[in-house]
């Protein structure tokens, strides 16, 4: 009898040395590939995870069983099929403050490979990529390492361990835009192409890579699937006392004593995230504010703190989950030098294909900074919110511009003092101006 662990994601993890190929097994895994190759049709596949509720963990929370549902199925022989489909792991992490799904692929690479075959099963994919950071090297040496054993054991290649199912899987390393997350963007570059996204619809379950019917999920929601498999529905549920069923992998980062990553239930609270596993904030400082899923959220204030990190009650306060990856602010740090630094990183990384945002974001850059050197003035903060409205969902091409907006409206609802004392000074009160 299997003991069903409560952390499944990390329970495996070994940052200084992942289990091989032999150690995985023997520890359990390929046990969830096993079961669905050998044991269950794609459609008792399907059906298990869209019971288990398993929402995405790459920002967005869409429900996977949904996603997977869309792709085309055919009956062998269907002269409409068409010759390929893709399953593609958004393994691009570079939202600022965001560092979890490192933690899986250094630490616990197989259980991606197993992940990615359970999927591509039940898709009917028989070509997988692993589109990944460009600079997580490390990472990128483990799962090459990981692939080849796997192709060595039949894990991959043809006829997986005597069934009929065959899964060629190739790793991708980014040339490195943070565009490239985006999962229309992504698809484009790993056509070779520049990295824009495309329009939606069509979605890529339908028309994605090399137009063909594509499933891109991110790393931690795949990583999920083999313990889904092996425990089953009702067991992924009550892992959390929450709606939201699983773990999570949280993160906290910022002036707090001690940050790094933890996989909790999901809807642990802010403030145990913070106070339990951070520690709190460094000696001297207090807690003014915190963005909870990476750079591309709204601000949340300490009088949120009790407020579970689960999809609906993090939009209940004001913000998204997001990755779950915690920045927190404290009162030492000027909101206006840290919005303007995120605002920094966006322009930068814009793909420049729409105008709201090509245009938007360095605007917005130019306005904060002049405030940020105490020369602003009052109707600069008007401009930021017209900027904030220009740049909004709806406007733009995807969401980069409208994930930008967020840190950038909340500031000025929640620290509107601090810009005001900008302008009103003539210097940072923070900083003492440059
Ligand atoms: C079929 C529909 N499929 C949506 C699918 C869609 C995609 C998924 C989510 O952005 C966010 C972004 C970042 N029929 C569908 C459908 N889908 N409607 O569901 O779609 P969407 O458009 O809601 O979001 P997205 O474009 O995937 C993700 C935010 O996450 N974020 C950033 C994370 C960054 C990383 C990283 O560093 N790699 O994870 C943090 O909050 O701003 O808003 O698959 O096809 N009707």
């Amino acid at each position: 009898m299997i003991k069903a662990p409560d952390k499944p994601l990390t329970s495996l993890v070994n940052l200084e040395q992942p289990l091989s190929i032999e150690g995985y097994i023997e520890a359990g895994g390929y046990q969830g590939a096993e079961k669905a190759l050998h044991h269950l049709s794609r459609a008792e596949v399907l059906t298990l995870v869209e019971d288990s509720t398993l929402k995405g963990r790459g920002g967005a929370g869409f429900p996977t069983g949904m996603k997977w549902k869309c792709v085309p199925m055919y009956e062998p022989g269907d002269i409409n099929a068409p010759e390929c489909k893709y399953l593609v792991c958004n393994a691009d992490e570079m939202e600022p403050g965001t560092f979890k799904d490192r933690v899986l692929l250094e630490g616990v690479p197989h259980q991606l490979i197993e992940a990615m075959i359970i999927a591509a099963y039940t898709i009917g994919a028989e070509k997988a990529y692993i589109f990944l950071r460009g600079e997580y090297h490390l990472a990128a040496r483990r799962l090459q390492q990981a692939i080849d054993e796997a192709y060595r054991n039949n894990w991959l290649g043809e006829k997986i361990q005597g069934t009929d199912v065959h899964l060629d899987l190739y790793l991708h390393s980014s040339a490195g835009r943070y565009i490239c997350g985006e999962e229309t963007a992504l698809i484009n570059a790993l056509e070779g192409k520049r990295a824009n996204p495309r329009a939606k619809p069509p979605f890529p379950q339908f028309s994605g890579l090399f137009g063909k019917p594509t499933v891109v999920n991110n790393v931690e929601t795949l990583s999920n699937l083999p313990h889904i498999l092996k425990h089953g529905a009702d067991w992924f549920k009550g892992l959390s006392p929450d709606s939201d069923a699983g773990t999570k992998i949280y993160a906290a980062c910022g002036r707090v004593k001690t940050p790094g990553t933890w996989e909790l239930p999901m809807g642990a609270t802010i403030r145990e995230l913070l106070y339990d596993h951070g520690g709190g904030m460094l000696d001297g400082l207090k807690l003014k504010g915190l963005l909870p899923g990476g750079a591309s959220t709204d601000f949340l204030l300490p009088e949120h703190l009790d407020t579970p990190m689960d999809f609906n009650s993090i939009a209940k306060a004001g913000s998204r989950l997001g990755t779950g990856g915690l920045i927190v602010l404290d009162d030492h740090n000027c909101p206006v030098s840290m919005v303007l630094n995120l605002l920094q990183f966006f322009a930068q990384e814009s793909c420049g294909w729409c105008t709201p945002c090509r245009d938007g974001t360095p605007w917005a850059v130019e306005v904060l900074s002049r405030i940020e050197q105490g020369q602003g003035n009052k109707e600069d903060l008007d401009t930021l919110a017209k900027l904030c409205d220009f740049m909004w969902l709806g406007k733009t091409h995807c969401a980069l511009a409208p994930g930008a907006v967020e840190p950038l409206k909340s500031a000025l609802k929640y620290f509107h003092d601090d810009f005001e004392q900008h302008i009103d000074q003539g210097c940072c009160p923070y900083h003492g101006g440059h």
